[in-house]
């Protein structure tokens, strides 16, 4: 026999077993490969337990529905997908006996965490913690229970801070910006968010790191909107400028952020406001002349905290670490960690080691996960963050810039 016939035979064999194996299997949505021949298995229910009091809080039980059920065949390395139904079971006929690895996620809605907390600030997913892998085999057990956890991880992150001023300027340091992304799959609102400056100082000897509940500040904004008019589209960058302006009209090796999305204006000093760009709202900044982050050392938070819930102690105020949805410290010497001011809760570690006006930016490290750009989340900034050589508003060093970002 030719090697063609061989290879006819062997795809005419592939296309029967697998429109048997389809026909047989209509509960399976994705078939990636088709399993070789092996044990028939029968039916087997895996019934999906929430463990975080999340379904039961919205739905009066504790079964997930509309989980999304991954298995895939140890021996064989087929996969098949699922989604439970309104019971949080999950039905399958004829697969199989094999033992498999099981991925179980179940996204929160941000209108069930509104439901659940009162408001949404972060993105929780149920999943399989501890149950990775299932052994099915017809005529054994065909009923499973696998119990879901929670991970949560913010919506939005900062996602550079360009902070030391660009070169060969004198002391040109007006174009600083924080950059803001969504990593979230749904549509965010920027509306009331604060953006928070960590404040410490050396010379009054006040570093409030270890303080077990409050980010301590004296420089807080927030987004202006009702609620709804500043969305921020998953995907998608936002920045934040000192002064909204082209810079490269008074430094040339600096950055055109006439278009960015929001600019610190501040009416009782000489600042520059540029009308086509909203302005971010001062809620408390005593001092200064424009919204300021330090060159080479500063924490700066994101929160979502109503302004009357803000507690005035000393000459600053307290934010909630619970509130509290990313937050980013860089030093000047980022080994120095036992200097840190902002909790470790809110981050393990610091980037930076940018001297001043070197035109240098820090940004979010880019992981590539499914196909996908994504951004580090570790909430630690040793790990999550890079130096970059130059600043870019509203992109990503490492990414191809498109519509939003990803
Ligand atoms: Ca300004
Ligand atoms: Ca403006
Ligand atoms: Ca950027």
């Amino acid at each position: 026999m030719k090697i063609k016939d061989v290879v006819k035979l062997i795809l005419l064999y592939l296309s029967i077993l697998a429109s048997i194996m389809v026909n047989g299997c209509s509960e399976i949505l994705n078939i990636d490969e088709v399993p070789g021949v092996k044990e028939r298995g029968g039916d087997f229910i895996i019934n999906l337990k929430d463990n975080t009091g999340f379904m039961q809080k919205l739905f009066g039980k504790g079964s997930v529905p509309n989980a999304i059920v991954r298995l895939k065949s140890n021996s064989l390395g087929t996969e098949y997908s699922f989604v439970s139904d309104s019971s949080g079971n999950v039905r399958i006929t004829g697969l199989i006996s094999d033992s498999y690895f099981i991925s179980i996620k179940r996204g929160m809605l941000p209108q069930e965490l509104e439901a659940i907390f009162g408001a949404y600030t972060k993105d929780y997913v149920l999943v399989n913690k501890e149950t990775k892998a299932i052994e099915l085999s017809a005529g054994g057990v065909s009923e499973y229970e696998i119990r879901l956890d929670t991970i949560s991880k913010s919506a939005l992150v900062i996602s550079e801070i360009y902070a030391s001023g660009p070169t060969g300027a004198g002391l040109y340091y007006h174009d600083k910006y924080i950059e803001i992304y969504n990593q979230s799959e749904y549509i965010q609102y920027l509306d009331s968010m604060i953006i928070a400056i960590v404040y410490s100082s050396s010379y009054l000897g006040l570093n409030y790191r270890d303080d077990p509940e409050y980010i301590h500040s004296k420089s807080i904004w927030i987004f202006p909107g009702n609620g709804t008019d500043h969305p921020i589209l998953p995907g998608q960058f936002i920045v934040c400028a000192e002064d909204a302006i082209n810079h490269t009209m008074n430094a040339p090796q600096s950055v055109d952020l006439s278009n960015s999305d929001f600019e610190f204006y501040k009416d009782d000093a000489p600042d520059i406001d540029n009308p086509s760009i909203p302005n971010m709202i001062r809620i408390y900044q005593p001092s200064g002349n424009d919204w300021l982050i330090g060159g080479e050392k500063g924490a700066i938070i994101i929160a979502r905290l109503g302004v009357n819930s803000l507690i005035p102690y000393s000459e600053e105020f307290l934010i909630p670490y619970k509130n509290v949805i990313d937050g980013v410290e860089y030093m000047a010497d980022p080994t120095k960690i036992n200097e840190k001011t902002l909790n470790p809760i809110i981050d393990a570690g610091t980037t930076g080691g940018i001297q001043f006006y070197t035109g240098k930016s820090m940004e979010r490290k880019s992981v590539f996960v499914n196909n996908m750009n994504e951004l580090a989340d570790e909430n630690n900034s040793s790990l999550d963050f890079i130096i970059i050589t130059k600043p870019t508003p509203n992109y990503h060093s490492t990414w191809i810039p498109t519509e939003h970002g990803k």
